[in-house]
């Protein structure tokens, strides 16, 4: 087992990495920039390195900081976390030429992944459904023209070096097409400097199913069952749940042999998350792979209550995984809490947190950094605290969630709280009827006036 990790990351994951190494036996070693030098995972972790301004591209996202860090404290092992240099393959192969474990997949399978043409030809060769559409890389407006027109409109062009999102346009007749995909590149060249674009045949209404898998360094790979991601607003989720309330026990036998399928194909070694679009038909189509822990891990971790950050230094280590697929047995649903204005657009909302009280109580966890007299810096993700809660059924875990929103206090900042507390109380979303449009109908009530 590794006797020191060392967390390239801050805030929440940073807490929960050191949490898992601490019970593990495992010295952790934190690293920030001069903007998180009063934060807890630096006062949690055994030793910390500053390793520079608050700029993510001179502190968190810098290789050569980070490996000085590591060199300094004689960690054996570096843990990740999520974004950030998360799914680098770079740095994963900067980490084995030091002879430091990377914890997570290999650069090949890190590099096969982000690069979604080549993801996708991966899934097809492995008997993994994908959504028809080009073979690989268009090459020109003509080729794109006369494909769309066989697979039908509406049909999406999406950038192979994206995710997320970005480098993305639906177009929706054979008029638009030139503009859109214009746009579509150019937006791929200025954020990724590549842009190769392939098509799909845009899905109506999906809904974004993620199943987690855990592969290890003996061939084996099981799921972990999935989570429904479909609450999202501009490509960034907000409520996150397991298990999806479209599931059925016939259609998650299905998909999770699809994931781990995805899986063996590469070999994959480490915690990683298949992602779906379902359709109002229940068809399901491979989306993407990330190769790194989620945010909401933690929705996984309550209904087949196992601590994933373990499970995957275990794995990462040369442990075998024991244990076939779980199936879970309880309902638990993640809020995000970010530091923004749900009135104004979600605009950020950084600054000083006069007062903080977490929910507490049966069946409520909070993963959070933050603290009364913390600072909101402006230069990270607005992410404060992350509100889990878990009950035998989904109904259940609403009300529960109803209650510890009422009873989560921030002041001082505007959050995401009262955007949720109008989500728990929307009919649509207590049956569980919706899908990745969602957000873009639900129209937040006025704040009372004081
Ligand atoms: C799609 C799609 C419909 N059809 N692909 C969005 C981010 C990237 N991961 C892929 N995305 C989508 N791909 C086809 N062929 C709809 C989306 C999509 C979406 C997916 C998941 C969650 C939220 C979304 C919001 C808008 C569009």
């Amino acid at each position: 087992m590794f006797k020191k990790i060392l967390i390239a990351n801050r805030g929440e994951i940073a807490l929960r990495i050191i949490r898992t190494c601490k019970e593990m036996g495992i010295k952790s070693v934190a690293v920030y920039s001069t903007a998180d030098k009063e934060s807890l995972h630096v006062r949690f972790a055994d030793e910390a390195v500053c390793i520079g301004p608050p700029s993510s591209k001179e502190s968190y996202l810098s290789i050569p900081k980070i490996m000085a860090a590591v060199e300094i404290t004689n960690a054996d092992a570096i843990h990740p976390g999520y974004g950030f240099l998360a799914e680098n393959a770079d740095f994963a192969e900067v980490c084995t030429e030091y002879g430091i474990k990377f914890i997570g997949p290999s650069p090949e399978m890190i590099r096969k992944m982000g690069d979604k043409v080549t993801a996708k030809e991966t899934m097809i060769k492995a008997g993994v459904p994908v959504v028809p559409g080009s073979d690989g890389l268009l090459k020109d407006v003509k080729e794109g023209l006369k494909i769309a027109k066989k697979i039908k409109y509406p049909i999406i062009l999406k950038a192979t070096a994206g995710g997320g999102g970005k480098g993305m346009r639906i177009v929706e007749k054979p008029e638009d097409f030139e503009n859109q995909w214009n746009m579509a590149r150019n937006e791929a060249k200025a954020s990724f400097g590549n842009d190769g674009m392939y098509m799909e045949k845009f899905v109506v209404e999906p809904r974004h199913i993620e199943f987690q898998i855990i592969g290890d360094q003996h061939g084996n790979v099981i799921h972990l069952s999935e989570r429904d991601c479909s609450i999202q607003r501009r490509h960034q989720k907000l409520v996150e749940e397991a298990p999806s309330p479209f599931m059925t026990d016939k259609l998650r036998k299905k998909m999770g042999d699809a994931a781990i399928k995805a899986g063996k194909s590469i070999n994959y070694e480490g915690v990683g998350t298949v992602e779906f679009l379902v359709d109002k038909n229940r068809d399901f189509y491979f989306m993407e792979m990330n190769t790194r822990i989620q945010v909401e891990h933690p929705v996984t971790e309550e209904v087949i209550d196992h601590d994933l950050i373990k499970e995957q230094i275990k794995v990462a280590a040369g442990i075998k995984i024991s244990g076939n697929n779980y199936i879970p047995t309880m309902h638990a649903m993640e809020c995000r809490i970010n530091a923004e204005d749900p009135y104004n657009n979600f605009r950020p909302s950084p600054g000083k947190i006069l007062s903080f009280h977490s929910a507490k109580g049966h069946g409520v966890r909070v993963d959070t950094h933050v603290y009364a007299g913390y600072t909101v810096s402006p230069y990270y993700d607005s992410m404060i605290a992350k509100l889990i809660c878990k009950a035998q059924t989904r109904e259940e875990c609403i009300k529960k969630m109803q209650r510890a929103l009422d009873e989560f206090i921030v002041e001082g900042i505007k959050t995401t709280v009262p955007f949720h507390q109008q989500l728990m109380k929307d009919p649509k979303f207590r049956e569980g009827n919706f899908h990745t449009g969602f957000l873009e109908g639900f129209e937040l009530e006025k704040e009372d006036e004081e």
